[in-house]
């Protein structure tokens, strides 16, 4: 009998942040990918593109001009998901339920130029857009109708992203989504027990493990978590526990810029294609409450596998069972951690 080896067997892993389990099957690809890399067309666009509707200058879709602005831009979505407007009320019939739901969407620009991403944008305005994303926190949750703020980013095509001109999204809204629903449940429970942060003392762990950790600063580490589902999955946590960006001192929104542009240029190195993901912060709710279990951290969910155009598929088994995965976490890390900080595309 052989002895039971992460890096070898079947196994499921729990995430305790979210209750869910993954399934690795670390046997179907033991050895790291060396196969050829594909390169598709270079991502080539204009400083400025005058039919995009977040350039500076131009016309969105509802004939409003977007201002000449010279480094961040917020408005609201002329799309938006959710109205502020939305009468209070609800459905209930027998097993049927609904409520209603109230709030704000609002689109950021992260910079006027057309044709740079996150990896690619400056120091100084990456940092200006974590403060416009502290600002929107604040400004959003101070408003009593708002118990929870969503940042996030969809970048590319392939994840839904309906324009590349560098942006993001906020919705926030009044109940606490699901998903974050589980990790602030998570994460009371295991602070009530413990008196400590989940997070803290899993970061302890990652850090005196060093496995799974892809890049970090001063203020910030980007690891693989232990139970990603997605193949090049990664967790950016705060070394101090704060639970929401507001609460970050210049210093430290400074280290989570730097961490950001350092990780995302990692993931263009890895297949020398603009790579696409999900991305958003966890955050306290903004309903009141103290919240001293809250670690603020941001997921990175990019659905690429093997190469710029072959991506992990959630499909049968995935949407049904639960989610599966190849290559474990430790090799996902280990390339990501390979990588060099200067992106490809600037490198001579
Ligand atoms: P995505 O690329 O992640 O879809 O974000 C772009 C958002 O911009 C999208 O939600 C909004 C869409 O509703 N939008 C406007 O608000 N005005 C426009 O003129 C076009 C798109
Ligand atoms: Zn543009």
């Amino acid at each position: 009998m052989t002895t039971f080896k992460l890096s070898d067997h079947p196994h499921r892993r729990y995430n305790p942040l979210s209750g869910e389990w993954v399934l690795v099957s670390p046997h179907r690809t033991k050895r790291p990918w060396q196969g050829q890399v594909e390169t598709t067309a270079p991502d080539d666009r204009p400083q400025y593109d005058p039919q995009c509707y977040l350039c500076p200058g131009n016309l969105r879709a509802n004939n409003a001009h977007n201002p000449q602005y010279a480094q961040t831009f917020v408005f609201e979505n002329d799309f938006a998901a959710l109205l502020a407007d939305t009468p209070e009320g609800g459905y209930n019939s027998g097993l049927l339920r609904a409520e209603s739901e109230r709030g704000v969407a609002r689109v950021v620009c992260f910079s006027p130029r057309h044709d740079l991403t996150l990896a690619q944008i400056d120091l100084d305005t990456l940092a200006a857009v974590v403060d416009v994303w502290a600002a929107q926190f604040s400004e959003l949750g101070a408003r009593p109708e708002i118990g929870y703020v969503q940042i996030f980013e969809n970048r590319g095509a392939m994840m839904g992203a309906s324009n590349p001109h560098p942006h993001g999204q906020i919705w926030a809204q009044s109940h606490v989504p699901m998903t974050v629903q589980r990790e602030h449940e998570a994460q009371a429970a295991y602070f009530a027990q413990h008196g400590r942060s989940l997070l803290a003392d899993y970061l302890t762990q990652e850090l005196e493990l060093a496995e799974r950790i892809v890049c970090e600063n001063e203020h910030f580490v980007a690891l693989v978590p232990f139970w990603a589902v997605w193949p090049f999955e990664t967790m950016v946590i705060s070394r101090r526990q704060v639970a929401a960006i507001p609460e970050l001192s210049a210093l430290e929104r400074r280290g989570l810029a730097a961490i950001f542009k350092q990780l995302t240029t990692r993931y263009d190195n890895l297949f020398q294609t603009s790579f696409p993901y999900s991305m958003g912060f966890h955050q306290r709710p903004t309903d009141g409450g103290a919240h001293p279990h809250w670690h603020l951290h941001a997921h990175f969910l990019p659905p690429l596998l093997r190469s710029a155009t072959v991506r992990k598929f959630m499909v049968g088994y995935e949407l049904l069972g639960e989610p599966q995965r190849d290559i474990t976490p430790e090799q996902a890390a280990a390339r990501l951690q390979a990588l060099s900080d200067v992106h490809y595309r600037a490198q001579a």
